[in-house]
């Protein structure tokens, strides 16, 4: 087993997070050992290998834009990236910046436990060794820990049983196979039109329909990706302004959606969707801010799947009624047109529940359906699940498990009470997943960078984010939370998909008055982290 390894940090993780967070430690001087329990880099790209798999946020913008040369030599093929490409891209970024070689991979890290005598953390792998680490960097990401029902009698079945986030490396042939897939939300409804393509019979159970937009994704133009190359400064700088990190190429919204008539909205409406993605949203001032508003985009987009799938009744049981945006807004290709197919079938398990899963597919109130393969698109625990799978011991040697059993808290997601110099990468509590992912990890790795070159100047070595600051912190997230219609509907948002999971709204909206208040925190001393230098 070897002796104990000691190195300045521990990095959990080596996708965009992780990735990013060796690199800066490395230029900062520091020793990092990254753990991934992946055979490879990519974290979500890595094990999101589901057939039609495509990012949402447009690819010349999901991208790390803290190398000017990097981002210049690598040439985007589509609007949307696919997962291959996306994976192939932080492939590129860790063969570039040489960063294989601090990372272990095929390596789960089991537990990390605050030696609060040493200052340091141990943390122990599923390898059977120990490191000795002064930080820990949670680069774990937010939609990591796969969330598979417990259905009775899953594990009788026959066929193959698969989940979206847990896919396999080798192709999944479905031709002439009949197959169910669990689950209505992005992994689903990028899915399922795919899967429809190959599968002999498909059947959708549904549990929540949802909203989704057309992506018309195609492949970009080379002027396109020249002129935002040559203009990539701004448009990051841009993005940065944006609530979302993202998105400062689409017209901007210039009033509440009630101060336009009825024939404005449609048309404008009609024309992001036309466009295509997220900027639907944005049509409006308000649309996540108030319901009146909300409603006549909800009402556009019920009109388009009942205009899209022919058979009334299915229509209508595809129509999703919650607050549009409530739960994230999907992007699709061919969604809806799919349930006009002879072999594909939709079950809303509200009117017909899932009794059990039999030997030979899946018995519901109204009978059995025989499956050759069942697909799980049911999600993550999110934002903490990665998190509390790991035995994670602070001070005293109090679990996360029991300091979050009423809900994440944290300080600016970042810092956690009671678990000194330990840090998370877009933790809960910060904008995180209502930004672009990438934006709001360069953030992270880049404040946390400069906290640890803080630390090294000053000798300072204990940072620990103080139970005060964290309180007011959760309550200022909630509260700005609660001022939008985000906590209206059963969201992962929330932790609503996870039975038992505390329902607390887990990421902040709003990224530009976060940076600030981030740069703010940090100009004062890191107000709310308690800094100590240790006697010994
Ligand atoms: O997971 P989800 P996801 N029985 O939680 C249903 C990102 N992402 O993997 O809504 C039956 O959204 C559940 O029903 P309900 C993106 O941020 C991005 O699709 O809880 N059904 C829901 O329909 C996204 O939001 C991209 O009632 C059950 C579905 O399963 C996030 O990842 C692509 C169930 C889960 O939907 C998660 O997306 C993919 C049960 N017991 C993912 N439990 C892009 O970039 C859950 N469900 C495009």
């Amino acid at each position: 087993m070897g002796g104990v390894r000691e190195v300045d940090a521990v990095v959990v993780g080596a996708g965009f997070a992780g990735l990013y967070m060796l690199h800066r430690l490395r230029a900062g001087g520091w020793s990092a050992q990254g753990f991934e329990a992946g055979g490879g880099v990519g974290g979500t790209w890595y094990w999101n290998r589901y057939p039609g798999a495509r990012c949402d946020v447009e690819s010349v913008e999901y991208s790390y834009k803290f190398d000017e040369d990097l981002q210049q030599e690598w040439e985007w093929a589509e609007r949307y990236a696919s997962q291959p490409e996306i994976l192939r891209y932080l492939e590129h970024v860790a063969d570039r910046f040489d960063l294989r070689r601090d990372i272990q991979f095929d390596t789960r890290v089991e537990s990390a436990h605050v030696d609060e005598r040493a200052n340091r953390w141990v943390v122990r792998t599923d390898d059977g060794a120990t490191t000795s680490a002064r930080f820990v960097i949670m680069a774990t990401g937010c939609l990591s820990a796969a969330n598979l029902p417990s259905l009775p009698g899953l594990d009788r079945f026959a066929g193959d049983v698969l989940h979206t986030g847990q896919w396999p490396h080798e192709q999944v042939d479905f031709t002439g196979r009949r197959v169910g897939v669990v689950g209505t939300g992005s992994s689903g409804i990028q899915s399922i039109p795919v899967i429809a393509e190959q599968a002999e019979a498909l059947v959708v159970f549904q549990r929540t329909p949802n909203y989704s937009v057309p992506a018309r994704n195609r492949r970009l133009d080379p002027d396109e990706v020249a002129a935002v190359k040559a203009g990539y400064a701004e448009l990051r700088e841009a993005n940065q302004l944006m609530p979302t990190g993202f998105g400062s190429r689409t017209p901007m919204p210039v009033k509440p959606a009630l101060e336009a008539d009825e024939d404005e909205r449609r048309r404008e409406f009609e024309a992001r969707w036309e466009r295509g993605g997220f900027g639907f949203l944005a049509a409006f001032l308000d649309l996540t801010l108030d319901r009146a508003a909300n409603d006549t985009a909800a009402e556009f987009v019920r009109d388009k799947i009942r205009a899209t799938v022919k058979d009334p009744l299915l229509a209508d049981r595809l129509a999703p009624t919650q607050v549009i945006g409530c739960k994230r807004l999907c992007i699709d290709t061919g969604y809806f047109e799919t349930y006009n197919q002879a072999h594909v079938r939709l079950v809303d398990i509200n009117v017909s529940p899932i009794v059990e899963v039999t030997g030979t597919g899946v018995r519901t109130s109204e009978g059995d359906i025989s499956l050759d393969c069942l697909v799980f698109a049911t999600g993550f625990d999110a934002m903490t699940g990665a998190l509390l799978r790991m035995d994670i011991r602070g001070v005293g040697g109090q679990p996360l498990q029991e300091a979050w059993a009423a809900g994440p808290r944290t300080y600016l997601g970042l810092g956690v009470p009671g678990f000194p110099n330990l840090f998370v990468i877009t933790g809960p509590g910060s904008p995180s997943v209502l930004t672009n992912m990438v934006v709001s990890i360069e953030h992270h790795v880049e404040w946390i960078t400069d906290l640890l070159e803080h630390v090294r100047t000053t000798g300072v070595d204990r940072i620990e984010a103080t139970s005060d600051a964290a309180d007011e912190w959760v309550a200022y997230v909630n509260a700005i939370a609660g001022m939008t219609l985000f906590p209206t509907c059963n969201s992962w948002y929330l932790g609503a998909n996870v039975p038992g999971k505390p329902r607390i709204f887990m990421p902040l909206p709003g990224f530009p008055p976060y940076v600030e208040h981030c740069a703010h925190v940090a100009a004062n001393g890191y107000k709310g982290f308690a800094l100590t230098a240790s006697t010994g």
